[in-house]
């Protein structure tokens, strides 16, 4: 593949910061097509992902990546998962936190995913990540974005959104986009 930007196509200008930040420190430099992207109904981040990703690239016809990613909550049987945009938008980070009311800590595991799709010429290509965690009790800092506030990393007394820095070192986002910027440095190389 020749060298030259690749477009993130996301609406969401958080997750777009945190992956050009996150690439550009292996070098590799991304544009923001700022669009949503449709979004098939699927039971996992990796179909929607790899869906949205072909289907942006008919339209676009550029070299581009999509990401779709969800907080899953194991007492809640992987809710919002798939729907966490849409959970984040009705019920937000109060709402989750009434769900899990009278929940110990045993039972408030959880984990983010990311899904980042590649489209190009004849290519997609899906790389996945996760980050394990739990669910805090109640809403703690104000940096990050989404349910930042009350998601707890494992080995961690803070949350992401009151420790951005660690965020950035183990997130589901940085995963993801760690085994893509390894991909990419190869198909740059031509290898297979
Ligand atoms: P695009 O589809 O346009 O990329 P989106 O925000 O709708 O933007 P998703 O469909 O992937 O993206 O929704 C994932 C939701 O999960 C997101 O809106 C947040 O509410 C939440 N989420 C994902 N990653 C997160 C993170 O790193 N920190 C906090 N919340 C996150």
């Amino acid at each position: 593949m020749k060298e030259g930007k690749i477009f993130f196509v996301t609406s969401n200008q958080h997750k777009f910061s945190e992956a050009e930040r996150i690439l550009k420190a292996k070098g590799i430099n991304i544009a923001h097509h700022p669009e949503r992207v449709e979004e098939v109904r699927a039971e996992d981040c990796a179909t929607v992902a790899r869906e949205a990703a072909v289907c942006a690239y008919e339209k676009l016809k550029k070299p581009l990546f999509v990401e779709d990613s969800g907080l899953f909550i194991d007492a809640l049987n992987g809710f919002p998962g798939v729907y966490s945009a849409f959970a984040f938008k009705r019920i937000g980070n109060e709402g989750l936190l009434k769900l899990m009311k009278g929940k110990e800590e045993k039972e408030r595991s959880a984990k983010f995913v990311s899904c980042v799709a590649f489209a190009g010429e004849g290519k997609v290509k899906v790389f996945s990540g996760e980050c394990l965690g739990s669910i805090a009790e109640e809403m703690k800092g104000k940096e990050g974005f989404g349910f930042d506030p009350v998601f707890i990393p494992e080995r961690s007394g803070k949350t992401f959104a009151q420790d951005v820095e660690l965020k950035e070192k183990v997130s589901h986002r940085k995963m993801a986009l760690m085994k893509f910027a390894k991909w990419l440095k190869k198909e740059s190389r031509g290898e297979k």
